[in-house]
Parts: C-alpha cells; structure tokens; sequence
C-alpha cells in the first residue's frame, strides 16, 4: 500500500468521568461533577472511527490505559484525607485523546528515513503525566518493526510536552518530505501554557528532523487565557493547507511567513475574529477537527456537531463551503462525551504516516473488528458514574474486568 495516514483514535475507556482535572480546559471545568455515560462515550468514538473508515481512509486505534492506576494511588498515599482530585487522577481515561500520546515524524522527514514517535509527558497535569510510560508500551507494540519505526522515551517531565497537539505537519502529499510546525506557548494568562518550547526543540532533534524544514511558533497567550490550552484548538493543518482561526499565533503573520519560507506551496485559511471569535471558536471546537484528504483528493473537515449548533460557525462553515477553497466538505460527528471534558474529533486521534503492512494488525480497524470492540464495549463498560462512584472497590472491579475484556478479544494480552 506504501506510505499513507493513518488515524489511531483512543478507544473511550470505562472509566471516562467528569473531575474538572484540567485547568485551563474550560470544557473539563465547566463539567465537573457532571454524570458521566463511558458506553455511550465510547460508542460515540467508535461511530467516529467508522464513519472515517466508510471514507474509504485507514483507521487504528490505541486501547484504554489501566485505571484505576494503583501505583499512582500508592505513591501519593491516597486515603480517605487526601483531596479528591488525587483519587480522581489515578481514574481519569485521558488517554483517550491520543492527539496528546506522543509526537509522530512520518519516514520522509526523518535523518535515519524511520517514523520517530516520542510519547508525550504531559507533565502540566497530574491525571495526564501517568500516562506516558504505558502509552509507551502500546506504542512500542503497535511499532514494533525497529526497520520502520523509532519509538523514544518521553523527554524529561520539566520540559512539558502535550504531543501531536501542537505540532501540525505539511507536505505535498503524505509520503512526500513534509515540514513540521511546532507550536509551544510562553504565557496563558491566569492558564499554564503546557507545551515549553525547548521540549518542542528536543523532539525535534530527536527525530532527526533538518532544521531547515521544522518551524517553531509562539502560541497567541490571548488564545491560551481564553481556553485554548493546546494549538489544536485554534489551528489544524493537512497537506499543503494550514487552517486557523486569526488570533492563533503570539505574531500571526510572522508565523505564516515562516512557515511559508519552509514551505512555499502553504495556503492558509484563516477564520477572521470577525467572522467567529475565539470564544465561539473555543466553545464549538471548529478547528479541533479531523482535516482529511478523502481518497479522491479532496478535503473534508470532519467537526463536532457542536459546530452545527452555532450559528455564526455554521455560517462561516457554509460560506467557506460556497467558496472555492481547499475544504470541500464539513461533516459533523457526535462525540459529546468526549466534548464535555475538552475533547473534540482531533484530539481522540493520533495521525501516523506509515505503511499500515508495517503496524501491528491487532491495532488497525477492519469491519469485523469494529463489531467485536463494539460488543466488548456493550457488555461491559459501565453505563453511567457519578464522580462520588470514583473510588468504589466495585466499580474498580468493573472497571479493570473490561479493559481485559477489550484485551482479550483483540488478542492483545501483553498489555495486560
Ligand atoms: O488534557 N481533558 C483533556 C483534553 C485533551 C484534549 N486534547 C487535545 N486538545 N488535543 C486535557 O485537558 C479532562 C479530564 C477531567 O477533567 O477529568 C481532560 O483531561
């Protein structure tokens, strides 16, 4: 098949609640308290990943981590005094927003010519920092071939690192070298501004990336203060397009200067301030959306139906799509589960460009594998917790019985 993208999507684990863990992240603070529905959640994901499967494109999937983490639990001495938040981290399914496992450089940008992924530490936040080392694990499974693919440790946790998030990769086509963009924030206002530039630099290095071909840009503080917490939620990039709301970067027009110097074929569609603001940008998600180019060619722009709901969105959407620009289609998806914790279509994928002959086929969706996760996910996964449930020896039981249950049926007993 050769070299093409793949979509690993992060399978909604059981676990999936509402604790407001993530400053910042005006979804997750908004929410918490809330009930949360992890079947549905995880249904929703998996309609997700069939519907771009439909789309003729190939698709894959990461597996829940195992929660509760009771190693997490024991090192801070969790007990009936330890705040609430603590016991919660050890149970978030944050992994499912695979857009923050790691960052990934396709074969033809790197210096040995393999895919380098280094998995994120996304060490801002405590619920997030405890994934890296099993997502390592998974990562190192599903790219197992060394010939092919590199897989790091996670760069020191000073140095923050939150992944694919913010970092957006164009080329000519996705086999052809590309240039990849790195975007750290500085400053966030009264928010952590979670990706440091110097651990965006050392990935950078890592992979083995020629220097004349990676770019590095200041997120706009103003972007992180009003709820951007990652680039991806101000800005999306696929192919030769670069699509971004106006007031995404600290130096807007500098950033498309140098992007431009590396990558002269860039266009750049821009939402103006004027158009959609970055709170509605914010609160409908538009630009944490799958921008994909579809078998024929042409792009889709795969969004949350929140996007449908708000009219000044939906209106710039239809008057894009009435235009004669790059992005052909605008579809939204439902994955509101996943939305009401901050977490829109992007971020519950991780883009690889790899020949999927060289992935591990126990992690590449098919038909009949979708029905089996399917029915795993129906039997088992709880239908509803309520975050005072966080902590029930019972709900842990059911918790952990699922994950091996998923395990079991895509024969993937090494993550056990
Ligand atoms: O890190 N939410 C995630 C959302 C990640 C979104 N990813 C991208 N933008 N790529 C986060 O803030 C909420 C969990 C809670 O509050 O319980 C959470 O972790």
């Amino acid at each position: 098949m050769g070299l093409t993208e793949i979509n690993f999507d992060g399978i909604v684990g059981p676990s999936h609640n509402y604790a407001g863990l993530s400053l910042g992240n005006l979804a997750s603070a908004s929410h918490k308290g809330d009930p949360s529905y992890p079947r549905a959640a995880a249904l929703q994901g998996l309609a997700k990943m069939r519907h771009n499967m439909g789309l003729g494109l190939a698709q894959g999937y990461f597996l829940p981590l195992p929660r509760p983490n009771g190693d997490l639990l024991a090192r801070l001495a969790v007990d009936d005094t330890a705040e609430r938040a603590l016991l919660a981290a050890a149970w978030s399914a944050s992994s499912m927003w695979t857009a923050n496992a790691a960052t990934v450089s396709p074969a033809p940008d790197t210096a040995d010519g393999r895919c380098h992924l280094t998995p994120a530490n996304l060490s801002t936040m405590l619920h997030r920092a405890q994934e890296w080392p099993d997502t390592k694990r998974q990562l190192e499974l599903a790219f197992a071939d060394t010939r092919h693919f590199a897989v790091h440790d996670a760069i020191p946790g000073s140095l923050g690192d939150e992944g694919a998030a913010n970092h957006m990769r164009l080329c000519e086509s996705h086999d052809a070298p590309g240039v990849e963009v790195f975007v750290y924030g500085r400053q966030g206002g009264e928010f952590p501004a979670r990706q440091h530039e110097q651990a965006s630099r050392a990935v950078a290095r890592l992979h083995g990336l020629d220097p004349a071909r990676a770019v590095f840009i200041e997120q706009n503080p103003a972007a992180i203060a009003a709820g951007a917490f990652h680039n991806d939620v101000v800005s999306v990039a696929n192919g030769t397009v670069l699509f971004t709301h106006e007031f995404a970067f600290a130096d807007q027009h500098g950033a498309y200067e140098s992007i431009r110097k590396a990558f002269p074929a860039l266009e750049v569609v821009e939402v103006p301030a004027s158009a959609v603001s970055l709170e509605d940008a914010i609160r409908s998600y538009l630009f944490n959306a799958q921008l994909l180019t579809l078998p024929d060619g042409s792009m889709a722009l795969i969004v949350p139906e929140e996007c449908r709901d708000n009219p000044r969105v939906w209106g710039w959407c239809e008057l894009m799509l009435a235009g004669n620009g790059p992005i052909r289609q605008v579809i939204p998806v439902d994955v509101r589960q996943s939305m009401a914790n901050g977490g829109g279509p992007a971020c519950l994928r991780l883009r690889v460009v790899a020949d999927p002959a060289t992935v591990d086929p126990r992690f590449l969706l098919s038909e009949s594998r979708a029905d089996a996760i399917e029915q795993c996910i129906a039997a088992h996964w709880p239908e509803q917790i309520d975050p005072a449930d966080l902590g029930s020896p019972a709900l842990a039981a059911t918790v952990r019985d699922a994950r091996l249950s998923l395990l079991e049926t895509l024969g993937l007993h090494e993550l056990g």
